[in-house]
């Protein structure tokens, strides 16, 4: 993502980086955005530009290609090596970027594509469409927000016999105009619910099928985003992504005995969605310091880009919907198309260079990749362990 600010920002208005105190203690708004020094930023404006120095500051890794990574079987006869295609499950593949991702990994011929949705009809035709070669992809049904739908499937998905190299937990609702919350089948708020909960039992049954897997690089992705992370900008627009002590996601989140919000506070969708992607990094996260070091899994979350144009946003007002793109585009430029998130996505899936577990991927406006650094409540190790512990019990796993 870069970061140039035209002349709409102020040029008086700097966010400090990290060790840096730039602003002293005063808060800068923007928009009626505040800002105090504490934050982290990843990008600093000066004058009228912003300038994106993470490459220098965390070791930029220069990825630019989408290229899979060949799976090796050593199991044939003296010792030659056979190729099979790698075989990755992607939720959420019916629009946006997870339909991109699949056609980036299946158009390679190196992938084949488990595409995990709730409507079968409608991800056939996006397949078709997007002209996905057939026998590169198979689509199965998966509900995230019925934690039934999501046993049913991994049932299925054993069953097929097919083996599980590369996870990606891409799925998400976003429901920022509703006044009232909705719920998953279990009851819980339907964001947190599907985004995280439904994930969370995902990936766990399914860190069995990975760890069994004999291909070269074994993946687990959560889609993340720059808007759970207080230290950008973007993550402080209102309302901030924060999941307090868990009361709510403790009390279950069904706004009867407990809050909808997992803070405990009063409900808001857009918040509500923050918080999911915060628990979508944090698990990540305690999924690489519980299993890593033993399965040799890589666990990684990424911030693709603002992909203004996709579905995520049809809860949106219709001006939202007719100013976000220019506006990401234009003014942010943190804009990004479908096609080249799904690029990105697929790079983390397959590129043999991106082997590092326990990483937020970003890219900057080259496509290249680096490794991100996460808010501190987004790489809160307690925090972390804490919103897996409750999860489990919610799920039914603890
Ligand atoms: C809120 O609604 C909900 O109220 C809240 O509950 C929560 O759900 C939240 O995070 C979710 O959403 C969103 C609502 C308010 O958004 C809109 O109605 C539209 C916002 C569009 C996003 C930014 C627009 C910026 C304007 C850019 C102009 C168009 C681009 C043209 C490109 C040409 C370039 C050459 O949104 C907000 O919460 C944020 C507050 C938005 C206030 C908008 C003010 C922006 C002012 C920017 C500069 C204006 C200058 C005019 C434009 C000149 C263009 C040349
Ligand atoms: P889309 O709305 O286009 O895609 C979301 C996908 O999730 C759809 O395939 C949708 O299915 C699926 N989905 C929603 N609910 C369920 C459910 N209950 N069970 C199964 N699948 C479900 O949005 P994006 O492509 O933008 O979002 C993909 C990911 O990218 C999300 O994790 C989002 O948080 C993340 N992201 C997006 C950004 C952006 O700017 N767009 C920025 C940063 C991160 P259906 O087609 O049936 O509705
Ligand atoms: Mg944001 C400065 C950079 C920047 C970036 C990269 C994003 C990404 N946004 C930025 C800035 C701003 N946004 C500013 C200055 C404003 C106030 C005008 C603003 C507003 C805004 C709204 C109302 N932005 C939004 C919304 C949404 O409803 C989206 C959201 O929060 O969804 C949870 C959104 C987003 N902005 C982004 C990205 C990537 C989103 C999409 C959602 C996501 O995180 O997945």
């Amino acid at each position: 993502m870069a970061l140039q600010a035209t002349s709409l920002l102020p040029s008086a208005f700097s966010i400090p980086k990290e060790g840096k105190s730039g602003s002293s203690s005063k808060d800068s708004t923007l928009f009626g955005v505040s800002f105090s020094d504490h934050l982290k930023a990843d990008f600093n404006f000066s004058g009228l530009r912003c300038k994106r120095e993470f490459n220098q500051r965390v070791g930029a890794v220069r990825a630019q290609t989408v290229t899979a990574t060949p799976s090796v079987t050593r199991s044939a006869p003296e010792g030659k090596k056979t190729l099979r295609k790698g075989s990755v499950v992607v939720t959420g593949a019916s629009s946006g970027l997870g339909l991109a991702t699949a056609k980036a990994l299946a158009e390679t011929g190196k992938w084949h594509v488990i595409m995990a949705c709730r409507d079968f009809l409608k991800t056939e035709r996006a397949a078709k469409s997007a002209g996905i070669p057939k026998e590169n992809y198979t689509i199965m049904h998966l509900d995230l927000a019925s934690l039934d739908s999501v046993r049913q499937f991994v049932d299925n998905f054993k069953r097929s016999g097919r083996p599980l190299d590369v996870l990606v937990c891409n799925a998400a609702v976003y429901l920022p105009t509703a006044k009232e919350p909705t719920f998953t089948a279990e009851g819980f708020e339907l964001s947190v619910g599907t985004n995280h909960l439904g994930h969370f039992l995902l990936s766990r049954l399914l860190l069995e099928d990975l760890q069994k897997s004999d291909y070269p690089s074994r993946r687990l992705i959560i889609v993340g985003s720059i808007t759970g992370n207080t230290n950008t900008l973007a993550g402080n627009v209102p309302p901030k992504a924060n999941l307090g002590d868990l009361r709510g996601l403790a009390g279950g989140l069904n706004g009867l005995n407990s809050s909808a919000m997992i803070d405990g506070g009063d409900f808001d969708g857009a918040k509500a969605y923050k918080d999911s992607k915060v628990c979508n990094m944090l698990t990540m996260q305690e999924f690489h310091r519980r299993f890593h070091e033993d399965t040799g899994i890589v666990f990684a979350s990424l911030y693709p880009g603002c992909i203004a144009t996709t579905g995520l946003f049809r809860e949106h007002i219709p001006l939202f919907r007719l100013l976000f793109p220019p506006f990401q585009k234009y003014i942010t430029k943190g804009y990004v198309s479908e096609d080249e998130a799904g690029k990105r996505l697929a790079q983390v899936v397959g590129d043999p260079s991106l082997t590092k577990s326990g990483v937020y991927w970003s890219w900057n406006k080259d496509s290249a990749s680096f490794e991100n650094q996460l808010s501190q409540e987004a790489s809160d190790a307690e925090k972390a362990r804490k919103v897996w512990e409750v999860s489990e019990k919610l799920v039914g796993l603890a």
